[in-house]
């Protein structure tokens, strides 16, 4: 619960700074955001609400991106610094950002 309501929150912020012409892409950031969670939930193996290096490694994602997503580098990745990192990925996939 605490996860989806770090979510919303992390949804709400970005949703409000993005321009109006993302806007419209507002399903695709929803499904990425729900995408996300679901990968987040499912790696989070010790309920720790962080993924550490070995959940990461073990829910098959590639370790070179653990540092790159684990943004404040503190040697954890938390829901929104995987939020952050999906919903960029996907703009830069889209050539929207
Ligand atoms: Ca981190």
């Amino acid at each position: 619960m605490r996860i989806f309501v770090t979510a919303s929150l992390g949804l709400a912020l970005l949703t409000t700074a993005i321009t109006p012409a993302l806007a419209a892409r507002r399903p695709a950031v929803r499904a990425v955001v729900v995408q996300a969670v679901t990968r987040f939930q499912a790696a989070d193996t010790d309920n720790s609400r962080s993924l550490s290096s070995d959940e990461w490694s073990a829910a098959g994602a590639k370790t070179e991106a653990f540092t790159l997503v684990d943004a404040n580098a503190n040697g954890a990745i938390g829901i929104l610094e995987l939020i952050k990192a999906a919903l960029t990925r996907a703009f830069a996939r889209a050539g929207a950002n």
